[in-house]
């Protein structure tokens, strides 16, 4: 079985990059085993403090950023961290290539019921030194020169691009290496499978609901099949499901808070996983435009998220484009 880091030497990833993946490996293992332990290690559980965001920290967010933060600020090719756990950016080695914004722990509401959460990662070259503080990683997705996500499951998964396509490795536990276990994933292009909220539904544009009711509407509407639903509030492993069986997921705008729209992190969410999907030959969308062409205006940006199989984004979006949308429910605000 290959092993992660001989498997990038053959991508010829530079030393710096495989440096930088290297690292986040050994704080993938770490997080793993910490959370393989859960109460037994005394690491569930909220602390009393908020992040930037707002949320209330999980013992193991705070956890997990500081491992991840201590041991990548380490490592003199990264030059900056921008985690969700922390206010702004942290700076390293001045010398330092890359730029690695995190979320530690994804889908932290699921840690005290034992289900799936996951780190996802998007690594960006340094700018130039005319440039700096935040304004190093307000760079478009497009940038990216890696992005990827590990997956606390079952088993823990690691599953990365470099721009070279989509693989996955799996954790051996007996000799604590990622192996490689899948290469070259490719998303189907349609799909009967949807990931939403729908206990948003009544916050929605009249356009998204009416996308939705189509899709529960199933062969008896316009969609003539139909579709199944699955929600695991964890955006790491809603779309570790797209990237082995496709689908749509989906966390759209809603009228909540009107001046805060969107729920997910352009920079450690939206960006990390819209490189994975066109990889996998997906397509990633805010709903106005494609995710990796985003110019972020800082680094705890939210945008709206749509991103899976091709051929249902693509019906997702001409249905929220379709301003003549005569579609109303009952429930029409
Ligand atoms: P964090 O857990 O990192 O804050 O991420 C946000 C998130 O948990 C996503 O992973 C997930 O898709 C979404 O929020 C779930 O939202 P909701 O609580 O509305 O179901």
């Amino acid at each position: 079985m290959q092993r992660l880091i001989p498997t990038l030497r053959r991508d010829q990833v530079d030393e710096g990059l495989l440096s930088v993946i290297n690292t986040l490996q050994i704080c993938a293992k770490e997080i793993s085993f910490r959370l393989h332990q859960g109460e037994l290690a005394g690491v569930l559980g909220s602390t009393l403090d908020e992040n930037i965001q707002g949320e209330t920290q999980k013992m193991l967010d705070v956890l997990a950023n500081q491992l991840l933060k201590d041991i990548l600020l380490e490592n003199p090719h990264v030059r900056a961290v921008a985690s969700e756990e922390e206010d702004g950016i942290v700076e390293g080695e001045k010398t330092g290539e890359y730029l690695v914004a995190f979320d530690p722990l994804d889908g932290s509401s699921n840690i005290d019921i034992n289900s799936l959460v996951g780190t996802i990662f998007s690594i960006l070259p340094t700018p130039d030194k005319t440039t700096s503080g935040e304004d190093m990683f307000l760079q478009p997705g497009t940038n990216q020169v890696a992005a990827g996500y590990v997956l606390y499951g079952p088993s823990t998964m690691l599953v990365f691009t470099t721009g070279r396509g989509v693989r996955m490795f799996t954790l051996d536990q007996k000799v604590g290496e990622f192996l490689l276990t899948d290469t070259d994933i490719e998303i189907p292009n349609e799909t009967c499978e949807f990931a939403i909220n729908m206990s948003n539904y009544r916050h929605w544009q009249p356009q998204m609901r009416h996308y939705v009711d189509d899709l529960l509407a199933g062969e008896t509407g316009p969609r003539c099949k139909n579709f199944n639903m699955r929600w695991i509030a964890a955006m790491v492993a809603d779309v570790h499901r797209v990237l082995c069986r496709g689908g749509l997921f989906t966390y759209p705008g809603d009228n909540r808070k009107p001046n805060k729209p969107y729920k997910l992190r352009l920079m450690y969410e939206g960006n990390p996983m819209a490189m994975l999907v066109e990889q996998a030959g997906g397509l990633a969308h805010t709903g106005e435009q494609r995710i990796l062409e985003v110019q972020p205006e800082h680094i705890h940006q939210r945008v709206g998220v749509i991103l899976g199989s091709a051929q249902e984004v693509t019906t997702c979006l001409e249905y929220l484009t379709d301003s003549q949308d005569s579609h109303s429910t009952a429930t029409d605000v």
